[in-house]
């Protein structure tokens, strides 16, 4: 994935509280990953610099992060751009806020997509946008990706 953003509403205002994976530099601070070959956490997919990918995430892959210190907030939103690499047997991918799922997502084709970008040549990857809009107040969460 690529470009996490986790941005806080009031009735008035909103907030962008935190963005990362957003530059060429993939920075893991707290973040923990379980399943993950050989500790790995970061790759390069075509011209992007990603967390997680090809070679470093893949099957029972769980990463979660805890951000703490939110401002006063009545919903929250997570966005970020997923790269499903290579094939997904129709598996989803599950997004969660507090141990609740928020999101699953399904790549559309097991070995088809947009284009090849990483991993293997005969697997095209897909590339998507995911946002959750979620109702919360407490002023930490923990964001989960498994599959
Ligand atoms: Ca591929």
């Amino acid at each position: 994935m690529k470009d996490l953003t986790i941005i806080t509403f009031t009735n008035t205002d909103e907030t962008v509280f935190s963005k990362e994976f957003d530059t060429d530099k993939i920075k893991t601070d707290d973040w923990l990953v379980v399943g993950n070959r050989a500790g790995i956490l970061s790759s390069t997919c075509g011209k992007y610099n990603l967390f997680g990918g090809y070679n470093t995430f893949g099957y029972k892959t769980t990463a979660s992060k805890v951000f703490s210190g939110l401002p006063k907030h009545t919903f929250l939103k997570v966005s970020f751009t997923l790269f499903f690499v290579d094939s997904w047997d129709w598996e989803s991918l599950f997004i969660s806020v507090d141990d609740e799922i928020v999101r699953a997502v399904k790549k559309t084709d097991v070995y088809g997509g947009n284009y090849h970008m990483c991993g293997w040549t005969a697997t095209m990857e897909e590339v998507i946008l995911v946002e959750a809009l979620v109702p919360h107040s407490n002023d930490k969460f923990t964001f989960q990706l498994k599959d």
